[in-house]
């Protein structure tokens, strides 16, 4: 594991935080993790394959996860394509939860964002545009999803592409959705402890 991975590792276990609580978490190695992708999308290993030698452009896809093995990437073990919308959805209910948050680790290289763009919606609303790499490693990123407390999200990693400059696109692992167990659900359950211990009274 090189430094970076490390510095990275320590960022994300310390946004969790003592007080949050984990709504959603998957590294994606047991299964998909739910997600469902389309175009471009995949659940596997990557191979580390240099762009160049594949015939296009920019740097190698990465040398299997950020944890693990397994991530979703666009096209596992080649290029993405050209002229393509690939959309990686997920539904999670965060109903219950207040000061929400989604992080991820992401390897991006699409060539920047001008063609090909690597965006991240929740409930139909653009939360995040990458500026397209290369990132050459494993890059955390942290997205505040307050306005969405309390409620069901739809999470989606959409990757774009036009019809020139194809590289290895964009990969994902290691996606939370973390918060705070809101006052009233935790009165609820105090309030189901104590009528539970009046009725063995
Ligand atoms: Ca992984």
């Amino acid at each position: 594991m090189s430094m970076f991975k490390i510095a990275v590792a320590c960022a994300a276990a310390s946004t969790a935080g003592v007080a949050s609580g984990q709504v959603y978490f998957s590294d994606f190695e047991a299964d998909d993790g739910g997600f469902v992708g389309t175009g471009d999308w995949e659940h596997g290993i990557p191979i580390g394959a240099d762009g160049t030698v594949l015939g296009g452009f920019g740097g190698p896809e990465p040398t299997g996860g950020f944890s693990g093995d397994y991530v979703w990437g666009t096209v596992i073990g080649g290029l993405h394509n050209a002229s393509t919308t690939s959309s990686l959805t997920l539904s999670v209910d965060a109903t219950g939860f207040t000061g929400l948050s989604m992080d991820y680790l992401e390897w991006l290289d699409s060539g920047g964002n001008t063609f090909d763009t690597a965006e991240v919606f929740v409930n139909g609303d653009l939360q995040s545009l990458a500026d397209g790499g290369p990132t050459s490693g494993w890059r955390s990123v942290l997205l505040d999803l307050s306005a969405y407390d309390n409620m069901m999200l739809d999470i989606e990693f959409r990757f774009t592409t036009t019809t020139v400059v194809e590289r290895v696109g964009w990969y994902i692992d290691d996606v939370g959705i973390r918060g705070v167990p809101t006052p009233s659900a935790l009165a609820l359950l105090g309030l189901g402890g104590l009528v539970a211990s009046r009725r063995r009274r």
